[in-house]
């Protein structure tokens, strides 16, 4: 990729070596994660080939786009509502900070006992690593856990960053100030586009991201077969891509492996032996390129059948209501249907400790895997409850808190070994 693109990496002011670096590094762990796996389906080759142009032809694009008078708005949060983006022809990308590159940049300016999303975010930025960031107009941050609130300020010495107000608790007063932030938000992509969102173009935006989020339900739902006819890894790609693809595109592509999955599903055939123990993620968000725990689990001898978790069915779940005739119908739809996100940011969160025990039966999980990335502390606190919950459900849980380094794999792999056997 390297050759054709320099000069546009260039332009973007990364570093080229160290971007060189962070490319092979990406490759090489691609291959041994993913494209070592057999039994892939055929429309997984979309996939791979968006990863293998992932700082290539989506930069491209983007670029072309920008040359066109559209803007980047880049977010790091499922709480940002990408509709409002869309609606005023801008482009949304989620920003991956899912990589431990850029780390030793990111602790001279942020405490070592920071979790490693927020971490890698800042690194990028600092190392010039990111392409994505460095295309942004405009970076959306948001008040949820304390960590990425403090570290928006830090951030935004480097870059424009806008931060969004979340709520953190569901009573009125909490609906009220989220739809204020809605409507600056609202006004603040205006100004930034320096276009006005009429109606008709908020209702285009909620059908298109709903038909996104509708093509990862059906994703979900025919993965949760048995026997499993496709990996966790890949379905939790597919998750990690819809960040930032496409999503006309990607709709369409997912489609397409639907139809495929829904072949095998009906020909009953699997991509594990049928008595492999089925289990369910439930946790930290992971972003594009943390496959650190599928690749350790499903190496241990089970299959991942479901994520509980942003990159996963946080974020795909809850539709927005499309029908609204006016902008303050569908500015409520909007209200409506982000007030439903669980995040453990919330206090207090019983509807994620009931999202996690019906999904679990729902999957028919062994077990569940509860992931935490180190200092975390909303997930880490939280996560007392939800083993409380599934074991009153009658359903075991492992905690794991891990970053993104690798020095840890082989004893994750213990752990993971040994509570596989467990729910066997
Ligand atoms: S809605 S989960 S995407 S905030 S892992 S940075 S919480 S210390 S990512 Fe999240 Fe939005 Fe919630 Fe989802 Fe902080 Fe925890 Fe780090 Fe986290």
């Amino acid at each position: 990729m390297s050759t054709t693109y320099d000069a546009m990496w260039e332009q973007l002011n990364l570093d080229l070596d160290a971007h060189a670096g962070l490319l092979q590094v990406l490759g090489k762990f691609y291959g041994d994660i993913y494209l070592s796996q057999s039994g892939r389906l055929q429309g997984m080759e979309y996939l791979d080939f968006v990863i293998s142009e992932v700082h290539g032809l989506r930069i491209r694009e983007l670029q072309e786009a920008k040359a066109a008078g559209r803007k980047i708005v880049g977010t790091f949060c499922v709480f940002v509502p990408e509709e409002i983006v869309l609606a005023a022809d801008a482009i949304q990308v989620g920003l991956c900070a899912g990589a431990e590159a850029g780390k030793e940049a990111a602790e001279k300016v942020l405490p070592r006992n920071t979790c490693a999303l927020i971490k890698s975010f800042v690194g990028f930025k600092l190392s010039r690593l990111c392409p994505y960031i460095e295309s942004c107009d405009l970076v959306v941050g948001e008040t949820t856990c304390d960590g990425k609130k403090k570290a928006y300020e830090i951030f935004a010495d480097y870059t424009p960053v806008y931060v969004m107000e979340i709520p953190q608790m569901k009573q009125a007063c909490d609906r009220d100030l989220w739809r204020a932030e809605m409507l600056r938000f609202k006004d603040k992509i205006e100004e930034v586009t320096e276009k006005t969102i009429t109606p008709a173009k908020l209702q285009e935006a909620i059908r298109l991201v709903n038909s996104r989020r509708r093509v990862l339900q059906r994703l979900n739902q025919l993965r949760a077969a048995h026997p499993v006819p496709i990996s966790g890894r890949d379905v939790l790609l597919a998750n990690q891509i819809s960040f930032y693809d496409d999503p006309v595109r990607f709709t369409d592509s997912i489609g397409k492996l639907c139809d495929e999955l829904e072949q095998r599903v009906g020909a009953g055939q699997g991509v594990v032996p049928e008595e492999t123990p089925r289990l369910m993620l439930s946790g930290c968000p992971m972003a594009i390129p943390n496959w650190k725990l599928p690749y350790v689990i499903e190496s241990s001898g089970a299959v991942v059948v479901g994520e509980e978790s942003c990159v996963g069915t946080r974020n795909t779940r809850d539709l927005v209501e499309e029908n609204g005739a006016t902008m303050d119908a569908l500015i409520e739809a909007l209200v409506d249907r982000y007030m439903r996100i669980d995040c453990a940011c919330f206090t207090p969160n019983k509807e994620r400790l009931d999202h996690i025990v019906e999904m679990a039966r729902d999957l028919r999980v062994k077990g569940v895997i509860h992931y935490g990335l180190s200092f975390c502390q909303p997930y880490a606190i939280e996560s007392f409850k939800v083993e409380r919950a599934l074991k009153a459900a009658g359903i075991p849980m492992l905690s794991i808190e891990t970053d993104y380094g690798m020095e840890d794999v082989e004893q994750l792999k213990t752990r993971v070994e040994a509570f596989v056997e467990m729910v066997r």
